[in-house]
């Protein structure tokens, strides 16, 4: 129960943390190592591995690469259950609530269960909202849901609100990996003073200023991927 426990005290310290995303479609582990030296060079506290999309089975060896040389908490990401590997540290255990495909909900979770069980990941519930983001992106191709509209802000603070109370232990505001534009500000600060659990935010953030106008908007966590696989020296001078 670490890794949350962390994130958690985090939050409570106001410390804001990074996650770098990693697909594993697109790691190339004959380019590992150069991968890894980044990562280490960044300023990120943690990494997050999945995608809506995975063919890709080397997810195991990826991951026990990346355990070699760097001491960050892995985290699954996945898109369904078929992402799941051991050798993660932790899971976020995602529930699509702003989605209506029970699929999203309930069916993954339930596949994954028996899996996760048998396996000594930490246990992440998640509450996953999709915001509208001005293009069509994978996970709402892929999931077949409707993301939450963009100005809204009341709808993504009732939906997360109803995950909070659900039991979920942390709320991730997505705009969708590549998004045209990132969650909305008034969205992030909304939602921020209205749970009392950490909030991650990612989707579309492809500069410096987008990760500190969400961690003032409110996020604990700020996800980037799309940004740093274009360009492996894009943290090169950010500080948390
Ligand atoms: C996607 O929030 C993450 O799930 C990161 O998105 O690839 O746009 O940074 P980007």
């Amino acid at each position: 129960q670490n890794i949350y426990h962390e994130i958690f005290q985090a939050k409570k310290a106001n410390k804001k943390l990074l996650a770098i995303l990693l697909d594993p479609d697109k790691v190339d582990l004959k380019n590992i190592k150069s991968l890894v030296s980044k990562i280490k060079q960044s300023p990120a506290t943690h990494i997050f591995i999945g995608g809506s999309l995975v063919l890709n089975n080397s997810i195991d060896q990826i991951i026990l690469e990346l355990k070699k040389e760097i001491s960050l908490p892995v985290l699954l990401f996945p898109g369904n259950p078929s992402q799941i590997s051991n050798e993660a540290h932790g899971i976020l255990f995602l529930s699509l609530l702003s989605g209506r495909n029970p699929d999203f909900l309930i069916e993954h979770q339930v596949k994954a269960a028996p899996i996760l069980k048998k396996s000594n990941l930490e246990i992440i519930s998640t509450g996953y909202i999709l915001i509208e983001s001005g293009n069509k992106t994978a996970v709402a191709s892929v999931s077949k849901t409707i993301p939450l509209p963009r100005h809204n802000a009341e709808i993504a603070v009732d939906t997360a609100l109803a995950g909070e109370f659900l039991g979920n232990k942390l709320i991730y505001l997505e705009a969708g990996s590549g998004a045209k534009l990132q969650v909305p500000l008034e969205t992030i600060s909304l939602v921020a003073k209205n749970i009392s659990i950490p909030l991650i935010v990612g989707g579309g953030i492809t500069n410096f200023d987008g990760i500190h106008e969400a961690f003032l908007a409110g996020a604990d966590l700020v996800v980037i991927g799309t940004a740093f696989e274009n360009n492996p020296n894009f943290f090169t001078n950010f500080n948390l």
